[in-house]
Formats: structure tokens, C-alpha cells, sequence
């Protein structure tokens, strides 16, 4: 990676997914060693912002499929500002969540700078529902739809956001808990979608490979969300909305090390790791490694 300072940028959010604990996220995971890591790498930790979103919010009854929407999108200027910020410091921003509505804040500012951002969502769900679609009302089952302009809610409505994703940048790695509009969806708009089926069949190098030529094909930046719980439960308990069978501590070494080596990354959000689900501070752990995994950590 050329880029040889790091932004940490601490989202401690929870009402995107209706369920405390991932505001207890990025402290946890900082505290797993995520800076000494970073830092022992070579890397210039240039600063760790906490972003003061709003930690507290009364749901609107007339609102069910929106829940805690004014939050949300409070919530989603304020990482904006920071991930812009970084950015333009050209520092690689690390968002920590938070839960994974926080991505809106990213990708807000992020395309503010990116014209052409290419996306990598891992990820065991799609993302890809809308206000009319949610079976929740969970606003965190929505980022990717709201980013790609799909939902009344658009990225372009958060301040300083730049042009929405591009369906053809968009690349889901380990999906298997899909919606039924999310899979029309997909089927329909040939969204790039890897799920866990893919992955056993091909291998995650050639899922990767596949990944990787998707988001750099006329892109000028490549962003890496990871929703923790793409990984299988086993390995990472702490996570909301946990779903069987997912992908390995290996696999997912493998993958982030390959994206490392293509020096195209830009940035990074890990989200969803929620110590209160947790077994001891495993997921947190996990979490360290994989960012510096992504950052280059090599065996030799
Ligand atoms: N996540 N598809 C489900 C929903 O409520 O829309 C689950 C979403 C989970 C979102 O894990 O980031
Ligand atoms: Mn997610
Ligand atoms: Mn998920
Ligand atoms: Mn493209």
C-alpha cells in the first residue's frame, strides 16, 4: 500500500440495527490492539476521531420502516465529514462501527472525493433493502440500497455526499441470508453477488480474483466494507444478526491479503462487532486482524 498513514475513525452508533452493544465497538476493538498493530506495521496513526453521533434516540411510531431514520442521518453526516477530512489528508480511513448503517457515513464521504468509488461488501445479508422493502424497519439492512440511490433515502441527500455508487462497482462477498426483494434485486440488475454457495464452489481465490477485476475496472478507488458477520458465527459470536455457515478465519485472511496486494484499496469499515454478544473479546480480536490483514500483514 503506498498510502502509509491511517485514519481511525471511531463510530460508536448502535440504532441502525435497534439492538445495543456495536456503540461499544470501536472501543473494544481498539482495545484488542488495533493501534500498537497498525503502528508496529509501519504505518503513521494520524489521529483517532470519535465521531460524536448521537447516542440516544426515541423511536416514531409513525416511522416502523425507518427506525430511528433522523439519527441515521445525523449520524451519517458527521462520518462523512471525518472520512472526507481524511481523505483529503490522504490518509486510508478505518471506520470502526458501529453498526453497519455507518457505511452510508463512509460512502457519503468518501464519493465526495472518489468520483468512481468501487465497493467490496462482505457481508452474510445484502444490504439491499429499501424503505418499502425491510422486513425490519432495521435501517442497517439498507446502506448499499441507499447508496446506490434505491431508496427514497439517497446518499446524495447526506451533505457533501458525491455521485451515488455505480451498480457495476459493487461486489457482495459471502452472502447467504438474503431478502426476497434482495435476491430479485440482484437476479434482476446482475449485481457481482459471491455468496457462500460461490465461495465452496470456486474457492475464495478465485472469488477474489472475479471481486477484484469488478471493482477496479474503471474505478479510482476501492473501498472494503466488512460486516463482521460474514464470517461464520463460530469464529465471530459477537454480532447481531449471526447466520451459520459462513466464511472461514482462513478464507477471510486470504481475500483481505489479496485485496492488500492489488495497493488499490482506499479505505475500510468494520462493522457490527458487538461486545455484549461476545465470547470474551474474540470478535474484537478478529476485527484487529482483519484490518491488518487488509492493511498488508504478511506471514514473512
Ligand atoms: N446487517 N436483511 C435483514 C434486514 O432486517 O433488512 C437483516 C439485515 C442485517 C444487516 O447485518 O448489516
Ligand atoms: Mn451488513
Ligand atoms: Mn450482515
Ligand atoms: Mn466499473
Amino acid at each position: 500500500m503506498a498510502n502509509k498513514r491511517v485514519r481511525l475513525i471511531s463510530v460508536p452508533f448502535w440504532m441502525g440495527g435497534s439492538r445495543a452493544g456495536t456503540e461499544l465497538g470501536p472501543e473494544s476493538i481498539i482495545q484488542s490492539g488495533l493501534a500498537r498493530q497498525i503502528r508496529s506495521m509501519g504505518f503513521e496513526l494520524v489521529g483517532n476521531s470519535e465521531v460524536n453521533c448521537p447516542r440516544h434516540g426515541v423511536l416514531d411510531p409513525k416511522q416502523p420502516k425507518t427506525k430511528y431514520f433522523p439519527e441515521v442521518k445525523e449520524m451519517s453526516g458527521l462520518v462523512g465529514e471525518q472520512v472526507y477530512r481524511a481523505v483529503m489528508a490522504d490518509s486510508f480511513p478505518l471506520i470502526l462501527g458501529g453498526d453497519h448503517s455507518v457505511s452510508i457515513g463512509s460512502l457519503a464521504g468518501l464519493t465526495g472525493h472518489y468520483d468512481n468509488l468501487g465497493v467490496i461488501w462482505f457481508d452474510a445479508h445484502g444490504d439491499l433493502n429499501t424503505e418499502e422493502t425491510t422486513p425490519s424497519g432495521n435501517m442497517h439492512g439498507m446502506p448499499l440500497a441507499i447508496a446506490m440511490g434505491l431508496s427514497k433515502f439517497k446518499l446524495s441527500d447526506i451533505p457533501g455526499a458525491g455521485p451515488l455508487i455505480k451498480k457495476e462497482n459493487v461486489v457482495i462477498i459471502g452472502a447467504r441470508d438474503l431478502d426476497p426483494y434482495e435476491k430479485e434485486f440482484i437476479r434482476n440488475e446482475g449485481i457481482a453477488c459471491f455468496s457462500m454457495h460461490d465461495i465452496d464452489r470456486l474457492g475464495m481465490k478465485a472469488v477474489m480474483e472475479k471481486a477484484i477485476e469488478i471493482v477496479s475496472k474503471g474505478t479510482d478507488g476501492v473501498h472494503v466494507s466488512f460486516d463482521m458477520d460474514c464470517l461464520d458465527p463460530t469464529e465471530a459470536a459477537g454480532v447481531g444478526t449471526p447466520v451459520p455457515g459462513g466464511i472461514s478465519y482462513r478464507e477471510a485472511h486470504l481475500a483481505l491479503e489479496l485485496l492488500a496486494e492489488t495497493g488499490r484499496v482506499t479505505s475500510m469499515d468494520i462493522v457490527e462487532v458487538n461486545p455484549l454478544l461476545d465470547v470474551g473479546m474474540r470478535t474484537s480480536r478478529l476485527a484487529v486482524e482483519m484490518a491488518t490483514s487488509l492493511l498488508g500483514k504478511r506471514i514473512i
